[in-house]
């Protein structure tokens, strides 16, 4: 299995400055992961400038659904769902608006949850870091209908490709149940990581993500 340039140079970076490991982690599902992405450390300029202009690319090539607005989740979605919204505009012509939400609501000011433009009565696009059994997506799904908006689109950095909360089948199909077929994207699927390593000849990762696949993977 090929990568794109722009998937393999992702991973080297993530590699490079240990936002990608390997080891024994706990993830918030309770599932025991041999692999951990912590996009809150793709946090300088140049790594930036790669994840958002793959994010775009993403949604331009889905391809989604045309919408008013991406909806970045607090708090690792809030600045990257600021540099797409960028590129988008600089790289391809789209000129859609951002938001985002608080995780605690402000009683005075502005007051409540939602920070940046109105998804009121809008088509939302929901760009995210992770997806593993979907509750964080599902909490950014409420929220975004909950404010009066239409989810037409959900895009993650990496799909971890696993089953989801009822078990039987897989998140992206139980998240594609509630927006659409066809509407979740992801720049970095697991088996590009396994691909990845694959190539790079790491084979003790490698049978540790195979046996993690055999029970948590798509079914
Ligand atoms: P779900 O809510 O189960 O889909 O898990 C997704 C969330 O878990 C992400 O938004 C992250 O906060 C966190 N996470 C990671 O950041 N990286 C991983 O590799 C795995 C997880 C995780 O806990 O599942």
């Amino acid at each position: 299995m090929s990568l794109a340039a722009y998937q393999s140079e992702l991973i080297q970076h993530a590699m490079q400055i240990g936002a990608l490991k390997f080891g024994s982690f706990t993830l918030k599902s309770g599932r025991v992961s041999p692999y951990f992405f912590n996009a809150g450390l793709l946090n300088t300029g140049p790594i930036l400038a790669v994840l958002s202009t793959a994010y775009a690319a993403t949604i331009v090539s889905g391809p989604l659904p045309d919408f008013d607005v991406l909806f970045g989740p607090a708090y690792k979605g809030i600045p990257f769902a600021a540099t797409t919204a960028l590129l988008l505009h600089t790289q391809h012509n789209v000129a859609v608006g951002f938001a985002y939400d608080r995780k605690e609501a402000k009683d005075h000011g502005e007051g409540g949850k939602m920070v940046g433009v109105s998804v009121s009565g809008k088509r939302v696009v929901i760009l995210d870091d992770v997806m593993t059994s979907g509750k964080a997506v599902r909490g950014a799904i409420e929220t975004v209908v909950a404010h009066g908006g239409e989810v037409v689109g959900v895009v993650q950095c990496l799909d971890r490709e696993e089953i989801g909360q009822d078990g039987t089948s897989s998140t992206v199909k139980e998240i594609e149940a509630l927006i659409g077929e066809g509407r979740v994207k992801s720049i970095l699927k697991m088996r590009d990581l396994m691909a990845w390593l694959e190539n790079n000849g790491m084979t003790e990762e490698l049978g540790s993500m195979k046996a993690y696949w055999d029970q948590y993977g798509l079914k």
